[in-house]
């Protein structure tokens, strides 16, 4: 059985990392579309390098919580059966133990040189500007994928998706695309669709299974 596992933040809700849209989802009263674009990092990039700093300190404290180490015991199960595409920046799939895993909008760990396009592991805070250690230029961004950018991998996200037989959608609201387009287009070539969250999502094309619950209850138990 191939399965293709979508995770948005609402995993990651209870190792205590924000979500984006619940009610606990600002930082300093900004909405995450007027921090998250390359406009907003243009306009104001101390605010945006800021945002990022406190967000990855916040995750190096946080731990994976059930729902995250269940998924890794279904990749001990299914092995390359398996693939999580998590949307989330945060490292706690792998921390986990999940290995077959995309990270479609980027990692918080990584920084992005708008200078060479060099990619690499964040030491000093950005908001300090380091130099990139790649080519010395003072032009660290952090790697995520920001609205109007190119999420990675999509390509092999398709392939993966082609040859579902059952894709599950974990904690995400379903507002951003591509990722919210998943469940139509694995659905329309066949796929078995469950959603596992808090509150089922408002998807355009409904679930075959939706099942309601904290991610650290539901997912353990699907998985089981
Ligand atoms: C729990 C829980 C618990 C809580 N247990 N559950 C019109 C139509 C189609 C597309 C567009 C359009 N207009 C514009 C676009 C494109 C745009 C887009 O989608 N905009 C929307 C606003 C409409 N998309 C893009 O620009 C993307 N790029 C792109 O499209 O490129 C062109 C392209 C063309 C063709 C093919 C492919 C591509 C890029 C999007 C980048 C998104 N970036 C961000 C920031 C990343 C960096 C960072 O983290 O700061 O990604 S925005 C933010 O939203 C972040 C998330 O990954 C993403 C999704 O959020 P998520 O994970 O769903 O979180 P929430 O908060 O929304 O939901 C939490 C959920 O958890 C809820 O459902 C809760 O119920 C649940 N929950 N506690 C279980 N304990």
């Amino acid at each position: 059985m191939r399965v293709v596992v979508l995770t948005g933040a609402g995993i990651s809700a209870e190792s205590g990392v924000p979500t984006f849209r619940d009610a606990d989802g600002l930082w300093e009263g900004h909405r995450v579309e007027d921090v998250a674009t390359p406009e907003a990092f243009e306009r104001d990039p101390d605010t945006v390098l800021r945002f990022y700093d406190a967000r990855r300190r916040a995750v190096a404290s946080a731990l994976p919580n059930p729902a995250h180490r269940a998924l890794a015991e279904l990749e001990d199960a299914l092995g390359d059966d398996l693939l999580v595409v998590t949307q989330n920046v945060d490292d706690l799939h792998e921390r986990a133990g999940t290995r077959r895993l995309v990270h479609m909008h980027g990692t918080l760990a990584h920084a992005l040189c708008t200078a060479c396009g060099g990619v690499s592991t964040i030491v000093d805070d950005l908001a300090d500007r380091p130099g990139c250690p790649r080519c010395g230029v003072r032009a660290l961004r952090p790697d995520v994928v920001w609205f109007g950018e190119m999420p990675y991998e999509l390509d092999r996200i398709e392939r993966a998706l082609v040859t579902a037989d059952v894709f599950v959608s974990i904690g995400t609201s379903g507002n951003v695309y591509p990722a919210a387009g998943y469940v139509a287009f694995a659905s329309a070539l066949g796929a078995r669709t469950v959603e596992l969250n808090l509150v089922p999502s408002d998807a355009a094309v409904p679930f075959d299974e939706v099942r309601a619950g904290p991610a650290s209850q539901v997912v353990p138990a699907w998985v089981a």
